[in-house]
């Protein structure tokens, strides 16, 4: 099983690309179904309950590569690192019982917890850091979703150079994953801008595309179909896919 695994994260590894210079490999129709076939093997092993490893804070990486698009430069990010996210609010709505909108100082407030986590990127990197902030399943619990909720869509700052905002998705199993969080600190820093500021998606079971930097807004939905291209996602839109185990 272990073996199993590891070909099915190292083919999607070595055959995708998700920095900001990306990869024309996924335009290949082969490349897309060994993907797809990688996922299917995940999300039948793996399941959505098993803890990935914690590690000490000696493990923690000296060098953590900062991977993504440019850092939103829009009037209204700039704006918010100006006024050291003062006016922020984190919205949480869509299909819930009570619709939120937390200031940093409330998310501050909230019972913050601690991960020293590895990151695996697709392109083939990993690294290790300490991230706090709140579980989301906190978050959760406090929005209560309505019956028929599926999916938790997180949308961000980020905009690409050609209009299409970078967001992502999880079911609500994986969204109640004790170590899905939402991180306000790394290695005891808030996250800076080009990191993510000021709160981030942090979901060390699941390759680095799904932490989404720069949350805004928390959505809670029953389908991801009409959402941007369906996938549940900026690189699933692109045929990575959306489960996206380690
Ligand atoms: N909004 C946004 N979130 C993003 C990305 C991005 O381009 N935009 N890149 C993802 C990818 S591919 C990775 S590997 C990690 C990188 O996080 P880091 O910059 O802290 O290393 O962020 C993920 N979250
Ligand atoms: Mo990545």
């Amino acid at each position: 099983m272990k073996r199993r695994l590891f070909i099915a994260s190292s083919l999607s590894a070595a055959l995708a690309g998700c920095g900001a210079i990306g990869s024309k490999l996924n335009d290949n129709q082969t490349v897309r179904s060994v993907l797809a076939g990688a996922e299917n093997l995940n999300f039948r092993v793996i399941g959505t309950h098993g803890l990935v490893r914690e590690y000490s804070s000696r493990d923690i990486s000296r060098d953590f590569p900062i991977n993504s698009f440019d850092t939103p430069s829009d009037r209204v990010y700039a704006q918010l690192v100006r006024k050291v996210f003062l006016p922020f609010r984190l919205i949480v709505d869509g299909m819930v019982e009570r619709p939120q909108a937390f200031s940093l100082a409330q998310l501050y407030g909230l019972p913050q917890t601690a991960q020293v986590t590895r990151h695996d990127c697709v392109e083939g990197w990993s690294a290790i850091a300490q991230w706090s902030g709140v579980a989301l399943r906190d978050m959760l619990a406090l929005a209560k979703p309505l019956p028929g909720a599926r999916y938790v869509v997180f949308h961000t700052f980020d905009i690409d150079g050609t209009g299409v905002p970078y967001y992502e998705s999880l079911n609500l199993s994986q969204a109640a994953h004790p170590q899905a969080l939402l991180a306000l600190h790394q290695n005891g820093a808030p996250i800076p801008p080009d990191r993510g500021a000021p709160v981030r998606l942090k979901v060390p079971t699941q390759l680095g595309y799904k932490s989404a930097k720069w949350v805004r807004h928390i959505e809670v939905v029953a389908s991801l179909a009409h959402l941007f291209g369906g996938k549940g996602g900026y690189w699933e839109d692109q045929s990575y896919e959306w489960y996206a185990g380690i």
